[in-house]
């Protein structure tokens, strides 16, 4: 009996150790937004479908909400291997290179149409960066445009002195400062304590983050200004990627391609919506407008020549790129 038991478990033991040479690649992909939010969402979607078009060969968990490693450490962890995947806002590693924040340049494409025409160019510098960093950029979606969220009335910049402001890139703390307000750096998964203990009192970003936050128990004003759409971007370390097989490359790579128009098509669709989701919660959604609007834009200006002073040759090629096609 005992070697017939011991005859079963080797013969298990062989198959398994056989079955596991094939077996899936198992992900871990770890995002920093809410599971609720369109991008975590899109996350999970790619995954399906990578493993349904390898067969089962790449089988990725999504991990949202900052919940497996937080924002500021995803791409870090995704760089040293200690995941194989991950996503993260582009412009959060603007203090790395100016590069990545080319997607946060305060008016410069301010629609969907236009945030497409900049990703073309950006795109492939982003590819470049990041493939000296170790890392292989798969897709990016952007954000709903970017307004600011108060809890007073703003008329124009002289309202914002003093007031005390979360930003998560180095271009949001820069507007802050001009602002004449008190940047802090927060993740967006912290925001709302940040909001609830007084630590920010005042923000910019979507309509989608103030919805996942629920920000209307904090603040009362939100002000579209339709600054720029940042991006977020899926990415891969390059060690992991150089193992997949030319197919299952070529596979992740055409459903990032999809994703990444499905995502872009889902942020439009949603964006009026959740200005009246704010809206319906009590806040008070308005255009900037009047002497508040002429001095974004003249802070607009200051940082857009601040960002192509500083930025180089290539953060250059990607404006004169976009400005070309705008013409
Ligand atoms: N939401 C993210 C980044 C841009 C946006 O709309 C945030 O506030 O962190």
């Amino acid at each position: 009996m005992r070697k017939l038991f011991s005859l079963i478990s080797a013969i298990a033991f062989t198959f398994f150790s056989i079955f596991n040479l094939n077996a899936a690649e198992k992900w871990d992909m770890p995002m920093a937004y809410a599971a609720s939010n369109f991008h975590s969402q899109m996350g999970v979607k790619f995954a399906e479908a990578v493993k349904v078009a390898t067969g089962g060969e790449i089988d990725i968990t999504v991990h949202p909400g900052g919940s497996l490693f937080k924002g500021d450490e995803i791409k870090k962890a995704v760089q040293t291997g200690q995941a194989p995947i991950g996503e993260r806002l582009l412009s959060a590693h603007e203090n790395e290179s100016l590069l990545f924040g080319g997607d946060s340049i305060p008016f410069l494409a301010t629609s969907y149409e236009d945030s497409d025409k900049l990703w073309k160019y950006l795109r492939p510098a982003m590819e470049k960066k990041l493939e000296e960093q170790g890392l292989v950029l798969l897709y990016g979606i952007p954000w709903p445009a970017q307004g600011l969220y108060f809890k007073k009335e703003v008329n124009s910049i002289a309202d914002t002195k003093g007031v005390k402001f979360r930003s998560y890139s180095g271009a949001t703390a820069r507007i802050a400062e001009l602002m004449g307000m008190l940047p802090v750096q927060v993740e967006a998964a912290e925001l709302s304590q940040a909001l609830a203990t007084g630590v920010a009192e005042s923000f910019v970003s979507s309509g989608a983050t103030g919805y996942d936050r629920k920000v209307w128990e904090h603040l009362t004003h939100f002000y579209e200004v339709n600054a720029w759409l940042p991006r977020n971007y899926v990415f891969v370390n390059k060690k992991a990627w150089d193992k997949l097989s030319k197919q299952n490359q070529n596979i992740i790579r055409g459903i990032a391609a999809m994703t990444e128009a499905a995502g872009t098509a889902r942020s439009e669709a949603l964006s009026g919506w959740y200005l009246t989701q704010l809206a319906a919660n009590g806040m008070k959604v308005q255009v900037a407008k009047g002497q508040f609007r002429t001095d974004l834009e003249k802070i607009g200006k200051t940082m857009s020549d601040e960002w192509i002073a500083k930025a180089g040759p290539e953060g250059k090629k990607v404006v004169d790129g976009f400005r070309s096609e705008k013409k």
